[in-house]
Protein backbone atom coordinates (compact mmCIF):
# COMPACT_ATOMS: atom_id res chain seq x y z
CA UNK A 1 0.00 0.00 0.00
CA UNK A 2 1.05 3.24 -1.19
CA UNK A 3 1.38 6.11 1.74
CA UNK A 4 1.46 9.64 2.28
CA UNK A 5 2.23 11.88 4.98
CA UNK A 6 0.04 15.49 5.53
CA UNK A 7 1.65 18.44 8.14
CA UNK A 8 -0.90 20.80 8.45
CA UNK A 9 -3.30 22.42 11.03
CA UNK A 10 -6.22 20.66 12.76
CA UNK A 11 -9.81 21.44 12.05
CA UNK A 12 -12.73 21.05 14.47
CA UNK A 13 -15.09 20.18 12.07
CA UNK A 14 -13.00 18.22 9.67
CA UNK A 15 -13.91 20.19 6.83
CA UNK A 16 -10.42 20.79 5.57
CA UNK A 17 -6.67 20.72 7.47
CA UNK A 18 -5.19 17.44 8.57
CA UNK A 19 -9.18 15.75 9.02
CA UNK A 20 -9.80 16.56 5.21
CA UNK A 21 -6.34 15.10 4.22
CA UNK A 22 -7.02 11.92 5.89
CA UNK A 23 -10.38 11.40 4.93
CA UNK A 24 -8.76 12.32 1.37
CA UNK A 25 -5.92 9.74 1.63
CA UNK A 26 -8.14 7.00 2.97
CA UNK A 27 -10.77 6.98 0.06
CA UNK A 28 -8.01 7.55 -2.80
CA UNK A 29 -6.50 4.08 -1.32
CA UNK A 30 -3.42 5.46 0.10
CA UNK A 31 -2.40 5.19 4.11
CA UNK A 32 -2.28 8.47 5.88
CA UNK A 33 -0.05 9.66 8.27
CA UNK A 34 -0.21 13.11 9.75
CA UNK A 35 2.04 15.31 11.64
CA UNK A 36 0.00 18.41 13.37
CA UNK A 37 1.36 21.95 12.66
CA UNK A 38 -1.30 23.88 14.72
CA UNK A 39 -4.36 23.38 16.30
CA UNK A 40 -7.75 25.29 15.53
CA UNK A 41 -10.66 26.25 17.23
CA UNK A 42 -13.44 26.89 14.82
CA UNK A 43 -16.47 25.82 13.47
CA UNK A 44 -18.39 26.66 9.95
CA UNK A 45 -18.67 30.16 10.72
CA UNK A 46 -15.77 31.33 12.22
CA UNK A 47 -12.20 30.63 13.50
CA UNK A 48 -12.30 31.23 17.21
CA UNK A 49 -8.64 30.41 18.37
CA UNK A 50 -5.17 28.90 16.71
CA UNK A 51 -2.58 27.53 19.05
CA UNK A 52 0.82 26.63 17.45
CA UNK A 53 2.52 23.08 18.16
CA UNK A 54 6.14 24.02 19.50
CA UNK A 55 8.38 23.66 16.41
CA UNK A 56 10.90 20.72 18.36
CA UNK A 57 7.74 19.05 18.22
CA UNK A 58 6.35 19.24 15.00
CA UNK A 59 9.87 18.48 13.87
CA UNK A 60 9.61 15.49 16.03
CA UNK A 61 6.53 14.30 14.53
CA UNK A 62 7.79 14.14 11.09
CA UNK A 63 10.93 12.39 12.24
CA UNK A 64 8.77 10.03 13.97
CA UNK A 65 7.02 8.95 10.81
CA UNK A 66 10.28 9.18 8.53
CA UNK A 67 12.55 7.30 10.52
CA UNK A 68 10.07 4.43 10.55
CA UNK A 69 8.84 4.00 6.95
CA UNK A 70 9.14 4.67 3.27
CA UNK A 71 6.52 7.67 2.64
CA UNK A 72 5.79 7.79 -1.26
CA UNK A 73 4.63 11.68 -0.76
CA UNK A 74 3.95 14.63 1.05
CA UNK A 75 1.60 17.20 1.76
CA UNK A 76 2.42 20.62 3.74
CA UNK A 77 -0.80 22.59 4.75
CA UNK A 78 -1.46 25.37 7.22
CA UNK A 79 2.17 25.96 8.66
CA UNK A 80 1.39 29.63 10.83
CA UNK A 81 4.58 30.81 12.08
CA UNK A 82 8.55 31.20 11.12
CA UNK A 83 9.49 28.66 13.77
CA UNK A 84 7.12 26.00 12.34
CA UNK A 85 8.52 26.76 8.85
CA UNK A 86 11.96 26.40 9.72
CA UNK A 87 11.41 23.00 11.59
CA UNK A 88 9.30 22.01 8.46
CA UNK A 89 12.29 23.10 5.46
CA UNK A 90 14.76 21.34 8.08
CA UNK A 91 13.42 17.74 7.67
CA UNK A 92 12.21 17.80 4.18
CA UNK A 93 15.79 19.18 2.75
CA UNK A 94 16.46 15.59 2.38
CA UNK A 95 12.86 13.82 1.08
CA UNK A 96 13.29 13.06 -1.98
CA UNK A 97 9.72 12.19 -2.86
CA UNK A 98 7.19 14.51 -4.41
CA UNK A 99 6.22 17.22 -1.92
CA UNK A 100 2.82 19.25 -2.75
CA UNK A 101 3.03 22.50 -0.99
CA UNK A 102 -0.51 23.79 -0.75
CA UNK A 103 -0.26 27.87 0.27
CA UNK A 104 -2.84 28.59 3.02
CA UNK A 105 -2.98 31.82 4.29
CA UNK A 106 -6.74 32.31 5.23
CA UNK A 107 -9.39 30.88 6.57
CA UNK A 108 -12.65 30.87 3.83
CA UNK A 109 -14.47 32.99 7.09
CA UNK A 110 -11.20 35.25 6.99
CA UNK A 111 -8.95 34.28 10.30
CA UNK A 112 -5.14 34.60 9.32
CA UNK A 113 -3.84 31.08 8.65
CA UNK A 114 -0.35 32.02 7.79
CA UNK A 115 1.13 34.96 10.39
CA UNK A 116 2.12 38.36 8.45
CA UNK A 117 5.47 37.96 9.72
CA UNK A 118 6.17 34.39 8.49
CA UNK A 119 5.33 35.23 5.22
CA UNK A 120 8.52 35.90 4.00
CA UNK A 121 9.95 32.64 5.48
CA UNK A 122 7.27 30.68 3.61
CA UNK A 123 8.61 31.95 0.34
CA UNK A 124 12.32 31.28 0.71
CA UNK A 125 12.14 28.25 2.54
CA UNK A 126 9.26 25.95 1.20
CA UNK A 127 8.11 27.17 -1.82
CA UNK A 128 11.80 26.11 -3.23
CA UNK A 129 10.99 22.74 -1.65
CA UNK A 130 7.77 22.17 -3.42
CA UNK A 131 7.29 19.73 -6.06
CA UNK A 132 4.25 21.68 -7.39
CA UNK A 133 2.43 24.51 -5.19
CA UNK A 134 -0.90 24.65 -5.69
CA UNK A 135 -2.22 28.37 -4.91
CA UNK A 136 -6.28 29.50 -5.30
CA UNK A 137 -6.21 32.30 -7.13
CA UNK A 138 -5.88 35.13 -4.21
CA UNK A 139 -2.86 32.71 -2.62
CA UNK A 140 -1.25 33.20 -6.10
CA UNK A 141 -2.21 36.80 -6.88
CA UNK A 142 0.23 37.57 -3.23
CA UNK A 143 2.66 35.04 -3.90
CA UNK A 144 2.74 36.51 -7.80
CA UNK A 145 2.51 40.12 -6.39
CA UNK A 146 0.08 40.68 -9.49
CA UNK A 147 -3.77 40.70 -10.08
CA UNK A 148 -5.39 37.87 -12.12
CA UNK A 149 -8.14 38.63 -13.90
CA UNK A 150 -8.52 36.11 -16.42
CA UNK A 151 -6.57 32.81 -17.98
CA UNK A 152 -3.58 34.65 -19.53
CA UNK A 153 -2.70 36.60 -16.06
CA UNK A 154 -3.12 33.42 -14.67
CA UNK A 155 -0.34 31.67 -16.98
CA UNK A 156 2.17 34.78 -15.67
CA UNK A 157 1.32 34.38 -12.61
CA UNK A 158 2.30 30.84 -12.54
CA UNK A 159 5.75 31.18 -14.11
CA UNK A 160 6.32 34.22 -11.33
CA UNK A 161 5.64 31.42 -8.47
CA UNK A 162 7.64 29.33 -11.09
CA UNK A 163 10.82 31.50 -10.48
CA UNK A 164 10.13 31.61 -6.72
CA UNK A 165 11.38 27.54 -6.80
CA UNK A 166 8.88 25.58 -6.81
CA UNK A 167 9.24 22.51 -9.60
CA UNK A 168 5.21 22.76 -10.83
CA UNK A 169 2.98 25.38 -10.34
CA UNK A 170 -0.90 24.82 -10.22
CA UNK A 171 -3.31 27.79 -10.39
CA UNK A 172 -6.96 26.88 -9.08
CA UNK A 173 -9.36 28.77 -10.90
CA UNK A 174 -12.20 28.50 -8.86
CA UNK A 175 -12.74 31.71 -7.79
CA UNK A 176 -12.29 33.06 -11.63
CA UNK A 177 -15.65 34.70 -12.61
CA UNK A 178 -16.26 32.48 -15.61
CA UNK A 179 -18.72 29.85 -16.58
CA UNK A 180 -15.50 27.49 -16.54
CA UNK A 181 -13.26 26.80 -13.81
CA UNK A 182 -9.44 26.78 -15.42
CA UNK A 183 -7.14 25.32 -13.57
CA UNK A 184 -3.89 26.07 -14.89
CA UNK A 185 -0.74 23.72 -14.46
CA UNK A 186 2.92 24.90 -15.20
CA UNK A 187 5.12 22.61 -15.59
CA UNK A 188 8.32 21.89 -17.10
CA UNK A 189 8.05 25.40 -18.77
CA UNK A 190 4.60 24.30 -20.29
CA UNK A 191 0.99 25.09 -19.82
CA UNK A 192 -1.89 23.02 -19.42
CA UNK A 193 -5.38 23.85 -19.18
CA UNK A 194 -7.83 21.70 -17.28
CA UNK A 195 -11.00 23.01 -17.96
CA UNK A 196 -14.46 21.93 -15.73
CA UNK A 197 -17.76 23.13 -15.61
CA UNK A 198 -18.32 25.45 -12.75
CA UNK A 199 -20.66 24.13 -9.31
CA UNK A 200 -22.24 26.91 -7.96
CA UNK A 201 -21.64 26.55 -4.33
CA UNK A 202 -21.40 29.25 -2.32
CA UNK A 203 -19.46 29.37 0.74
CA UNK A 204 -17.48 26.35 0.29
CA UNK A 205 -14.60 25.62 3.25
CA UNK A 206 -12.24 22.58 2.87
CA UNK A 207 -12.35 22.00 -1.16
CA UNK A 208 -8.30 23.71 -1.54
CA UNK A 209 -7.23 21.27 1.31
CA UNK A 210 -8.88 18.14 -0.34
CA UNK A 211 -7.35 19.31 -3.87
CA UNK A 212 -4.11 18.72 -3.00
CA UNK A 213 -4.29 16.29 -0.81
CA UNK A 214 -6.02 14.32 -3.96
CA UNK A 215 -3.03 14.91 -5.52
CA UNK A 216 -0.38 13.59 -2.93
CA UNK A 217 -2.46 10.70 -3.03
CA UNK A 218 -2.52 9.96 -6.78
CA UNK A 219 1.25 11.08 -6.83
CA UNK A 220 1.97 8.62 -3.69
CA UNK A 221 0.99 5.68 -6.31
CA UNK A 222 3.29 7.06 -8.73
CA UNK A 223 0.93 8.89 -11.36
CA UNK A 224 2.42 12.11 -13.09
CA UNK A 225 1.51 15.40 -12.14
CA UNK A 226 -0.64 15.64 -15.36
CA UNK A 227 -2.59 13.11 -14.70
CA UNK A 228 -2.50 13.24 -11.04
CA UNK A 229 -4.21 16.35 -11.35
CA UNK A 230 -6.92 15.08 -13.53
CA UNK A 231 -7.85 12.33 -10.65
CA UNK A 232 -8.08 14.92 -8.29
CA UNK A 233 -9.98 17.50 -10.01
CA UNK A 234 -12.71 15.05 -10.70
CA UNK A 235 -12.77 13.68 -7.01
CA UNK A 236 -12.98 17.44 -5.54
CA UNK A 237 -15.78 17.97 -8.19
CA UNK A 238 -17.65 14.84 -7.00
CA UNK A 239 -17.21 15.75 -3.24
CA UNK A 240 -18.01 19.63 -4.02
CA UNK A 241 -21.53 18.81 -5.95
CA UNK A 242 -22.59 16.41 -2.08
CA UNK A 243 -21.25 19.27 -0.22
CA UNK A 244 -23.30 19.33 3.08
CA UNK A 245 -24.22 22.11 4.97
CA UNK A 246 -23.61 20.24 8.03
CA UNK A 247 -23.31 23.74 10.27
CA UNK A 248 -24.98 26.97 10.35
CA UNK A 249 -22.54 28.97 8.24
CA UNK A 250 -19.86 27.28 5.14
CA UNK A 251 -20.50 24.13 3.11
CA UNK A 252 -18.06 21.20 3.49
CA UNK A 253 -17.36 19.26 0.48
CA UNK A 254 -18.60 15.53 1.01
CA UNK A 255 -16.46 12.53 -0.21
CA UNK A 256 -18.75 10.40 2.63
CA UNK A 257 -20.00 8.85 -0.96
CA UNK A 258 -20.42 5.38 0.75
CA UNK A 259 -22.56 6.66 2.96
CA UNK A 260 -25.97 6.45 1.65
CA UNK A 261 -25.20 2.44 0.87
CA UNK A 262 -23.94 1.43 4.15
CA UNK A 263 -26.94 3.48 6.16
CA UNK A 264 -29.44 1.88 4.23
CA UNK A 265 -27.87 -1.47 4.95
CA UNK A 266 -27.62 -0.11 8.90
CA UNK A 267 -31.21 1.35 8.65
CA UNK A 268 -32.42 -1.92 7.13
CA UNK A 269 -30.75 -4.11 10.03
CA UNK A 270 -32.04 -1.72 12.49
CA UNK A 271 -35.82 -2.52 11.50
CA UNK A 272 -34.54 -6.41 11.20
CA UNK A 273 -33.44 -6.57 14.61
CA UNK A 274 -37.04 -5.22 15.56
CA UNK A 275 -38.91 -7.60 13.91
CA UNK A 276 -37.03 -10.10 15.19
CA UNK A 277 -37.89 -8.45 18.67
CA UNK A 278 -41.50 -9.18 17.72
CA UNK A 279 -43.67 -11.73 19.81
CA UNK A 280 -45.69 -13.68 17.30
CA UNK A 281 -44.62 -12.38 13.97
CA UNK A 282 -43.91 -16.13 13.43
CA UNK A 283 -47.49 -16.56 12.59
CA UNK A 284 -47.71 -14.33 10.06
CA UNK A 285 -44.38 -15.87 8.54
CA UNK A 286 -45.86 -18.01 5.41
CA UNK A 287 -43.88 -21.22 4.07
CA UNK A 288 -41.79 -19.45 1.89
CA UNK A 289 -40.49 -17.55 4.21
CA UNK A 290 -40.46 -13.65 4.17
CA UNK A 291 -38.01 -10.77 3.49
CA UNK A 292 -37.87 -7.21 4.20
CA UNK A 293 -35.94 -5.42 1.91
CA UNK A 294 -35.25 -1.20 0.89
CA UNK A 295 -34.47 0.35 -2.30
CA UNK A 296 -31.24 2.72 -2.40
CA UNK A 297 -32.53 6.04 -4.26
CA UNK A 298 -32.89 5.56 -8.23
CA UNK A 299 -32.67 1.84 -7.77
CA UNK A 300 -32.97 0.34 -11.14
CA UNK A 301 -32.12 -3.70 -10.49
CA UNK A 302 -32.57 -5.86 -7.65
CA UNK A 303 -28.95 -5.54 -6.81
CA UNK A 304 -29.85 -1.49 -6.50
CA UNK A 305 -32.14 -3.58 -3.37
CA UNK A 306 -31.29 -4.72 0.17
CA UNK A 307 -32.88 -7.97 1.61
CA UNK A 308 -31.52 -10.22 4.15
CA UNK A 309 -29.62 -12.84 2.84
CA UNK A 310 -31.42 -16.41 3.38
CA UNK A 311 -34.72 -14.42 3.97
CA UNK A 312 -36.51 -14.30 7.60
CA UNK A 313 -37.43 -17.12 9.13
CA UNK A 314 -39.99 -18.82 11.42
CA UNK A 315 -38.64 -19.57 14.59
CA UNK A 316 -41.55 -20.79 16.94
CA UNK A 317 -43.72 -18.08 17.79
CA UNK A 318 -41.22 -15.49 16.56
CA UNK A 319 -39.17 -14.71 13.43
CA UNK A 320 -35.19 -14.77 12.69
CA UNK A 321 -33.01 -13.53 10.00
CA UNK A 322 -31.35 -16.19 8.80
CA UNK A 323 -27.94 -13.95 8.14
CA UNK A 324 -26.82 -10.39 7.50
CA UNK A 325 -28.08 -7.88 5.05
CA UNK A 326 -26.96 -6.85 1.87
CA UNK A 327 -27.99 -5.58 -1.42
CA UNK A 328 -29.17 -8.00 -3.77
CA UNK A 329 -30.23 -10.78 -1.11
CA UNK A 330 -33.63 -10.74 -2.04
CA UNK A 331 -35.39 -11.55 -5.54
CA UNK A 332 -38.99 -12.07 -5.20
CA UNK A 333 -40.14 -9.29 -2.65
CA UNK A 334 -37.30 -7.12 -4.20
CA UNK A 335 -38.84 -7.47 -7.77
CA UNK A 336 -42.24 -6.82 -6.21
CA UNK A 337 -40.97 -2.96 -4.63
CA UNK A 338 -38.94 -2.53 -7.49
CA UNK A 339 -42.53 -2.24 -9.71
CA UNK A 340 -44.11 -0.20 -6.82
CA UNK A 341 -41.20 2.10 -6.96
CA UNK A 342 -40.81 2.90 -10.46
CA UNK A 343 -44.79 4.05 -10.01
CA UNK A 344 -44.28 5.69 -6.51
CA UNK A 345 -40.07 6.64 -5.81
CA UNK A 346 -41.39 7.67 -2.23
CA UNK A 347 -41.91 3.69 -1.83
CA UNK A 348 -38.46 2.05 -1.18
CA UNK A 349 -38.96 -0.36 1.12
CA UNK A 350 -41.59 -3.49 1.56
CA UNK A 351 -41.94 -6.99 3.49
CA UNK A 352 -44.06 -10.31 2.86
CA UNK A 353 -46.45 -11.79 5.46
CA UNK A 354 -48.39 -14.81 4.44
CA UNK A 355 -52.33 -14.69 3.02
CA UNK A 356 -55.27 -14.81 5.08
CA UNK A 357 -58.52 -13.14 5.04
CA UNK A 358 -58.80 -12.38 8.53
CA UNK A 359 -55.12 -10.21 7.71
CA UNK A 360 -56.13 -8.82 4.77
CA UNK A 361 -59.71 -7.77 6.74
CA UNK A 362 -57.36 -6.19 9.38
CA UNK A 363 -55.35 -4.20 6.94
CA UNK A 364 -58.85 -2.90 5.75
CA UNK A 365 -59.73 -2.03 9.56
CA UNK A 366 -56.71 -0.25 9.98
CA UNK A 367 -56.94 2.14 7.63
CA UNK A 368 -53.89 0.83 4.90
CA UNK A 369 -54.62 1.26 1.23
CA UNK A 370 -55.02 -2.06 0.39
CA UNK A 371 -55.01 -3.93 -3.44
CA UNK A 372 -54.90 -6.86 -5.14
CA UNK A 373 -54.35 -8.73 -8.46
CA UNK A 374 -55.43 -12.19 -9.88
CA UNK A 375 -52.22 -14.84 -10.74
CA UNK A 376 -54.56 -17.02 -12.41
CA UNK A 377 -55.31 -14.30 -14.94
CA UNK A 378 -51.74 -13.85 -15.75
CA UNK A 379 -50.93 -13.86 -19.14
CA UNK A 380 -49.36 -17.15 -20.74
CA UNK A 381 -46.41 -14.96 -22.10
CA UNK A 382 -45.85 -13.34 -18.25
CA UNK A 383 -46.16 -16.45 -16.22
CA UNK A 384 -43.47 -17.86 -19.12
CA UNK A 385 -40.52 -15.47 -18.14
CA UNK A 386 -39.29 -16.15 -14.61
CA UNK A 387 -39.63 -13.66 -12.01
CA UNK A 388 -42.02 -11.53 -13.92
CA UNK A 389 -45.29 -12.31 -12.96
CA UNK A 390 -44.91 -10.11 -9.81
CA UNK A 391 -43.87 -6.86 -11.53
CA UNK A 392 -46.84 -7.33 -13.47
CA UNK A 393 -49.15 -8.36 -10.18
CA UNK A 394 -47.89 -4.90 -8.83
CA UNK A 395 -48.84 -2.80 -12.22
CA UNK A 396 -52.15 -4.67 -11.84
CA UNK A 397 -52.65 -3.60 -8.09
CA UNK A 398 -51.83 -0.32 -8.74
CA UNK A 399 -53.70 0.36 -11.57
CA UNK A 400 -56.78 -1.16 -9.45
CA UNK A 401 -57.11 1.50 -7.29
CA UNK A 402 -55.18 3.70 -9.40
CA UNK A 403 -53.35 4.90 -5.89
CA UNK A 404 -50.42 4.07 -4.64
CA UNK A 405 -51.39 0.60 -2.15
CA UNK A 406 -49.75 0.17 1.27
CA UNK A 407 -51.27 -3.39 0.87
CA UNK A 408 -51.26 -5.85 -1.89
CA UNK A 409 -52.01 -9.44 -2.02
CA UNK A 410 -52.66 -12.22 -4.00
CA UNK A 411 -55.02 -15.46 -3.55
CA UNK A 412 -51.97 -17.56 -5.56
CA UNK A 413 -52.40 -20.24 -8.13
CA UNK A 414 -51.19 -24.07 -8.70
CA UNK A 415 -48.23 -24.56 -6.73
CA UNK A 416 -47.91 -21.00 -5.60
CA UNK A 417 -48.45 -19.74 -2.41
CA UNK A 418 -50.85 -16.49 -1.77
CA UNK A 419 -49.46 -13.47 -0.21
CA UNK A 420 -49.47 -10.66 1.36
CA UNK A 421 -46.89 -7.52 0.61
CA UNK A 422 -46.88 -4.49 3.19
CA UNK A 423 -45.15 -1.32 1.44
CA UNK A 424 -43.49 2.00 2.74
CA UNK A 425 -41.19 4.77 2.83
CA UNK A 426 -38.37 3.26 4.55
CA UNK A 427 -38.08 -0.15 6.52
CA UNK A 428 -39.41 1.29 9.51
CA UNK A 429 -42.32 2.62 8.30
CA UNK A 430 -43.03 -1.04 7.21
CA UNK A 431 -42.02 -2.27 10.86
CA UNK A 432 -44.71 0.12 12.09
CA UNK A 433 -47.43 -1.37 10.00
CA UNK A 434 -46.29 -5.00 10.81
CA UNK A 435 -46.77 -4.13 14.26
CA UNK A 436 -50.10 -2.78 14.14
CA UNK A 437 -51.20 -5.40 12.42
CA UNK A 438 -49.71 -8.30 14.47
CA UNK A 439 -51.15 -6.50 17.66
CA UNK A 440 -55.04 -6.72 16.00
CA UNK A 441 -54.10 -10.32 15.02
CA UNK A 442 -53.20 -11.65 18.33
CA UNK A 443 -56.17 -9.76 19.59
CA UNK A 444 -58.58 -11.68 17.37
O1 LIG B 1 -8.99 25.57 3.92
C1 LIG B 1 -7.80 26.02 4.44
C2 LIG B 1 -7.51 25.44 5.79
C3 LIG B 1 -6.46 24.59 5.94
N1 LIG B 1 -6.12 24.08 7.13
C4 LIG B 1 -6.79 24.37 8.24
C5 LIG B 1 -7.88 25.23 8.16
C6 LIG B 1 -8.26 25.78 6.90
C7 LIG B 1 -9.39 26.65 6.79
O2 LIG B 1 -10.06 27.00 7.71
O3 LIG B 1 -8.56 25.50 9.24
C8 LIG B 1 -6.41 23.77 9.54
Amino acid sequence: MFKALTIAGSDTISGAGIQADLKTFTALGVYGTSVVTALTAQNTRKVIMVEEVKPAVVKAQINAVLDDMKIDAVKVGMVYSKGIIGAVATVLKNVRVAIILDPIFRAGTGAVLLRSDAYSSFVKKLVPLASVITPNLMEAERLASMKIDNAEDARTAAQKIARLGAKSVIIKGGHMRHEFVIDILYHNKEFFELKGERIEIKGLHGAGCMFSAALVAEMAKGRNIIDATKVANDFVRRAIMNAWKIGKGLSVPSIEQKRPANALLAELQEAVDRLESLDGLGFIIPESQSNMVFANTGAQSINDVAGVRGRIVKLNGTAKAASSVAFGASRHVASALLAMTLHDRSIRSAMNIKYNEKLVKICEELGLKVSSYDRKSEPQEIKAKEGSSVTWGIKQAIAKINATPDIVYHQGDWGKEPMILVFGKQPIDVVRKIVSILDKYSKS
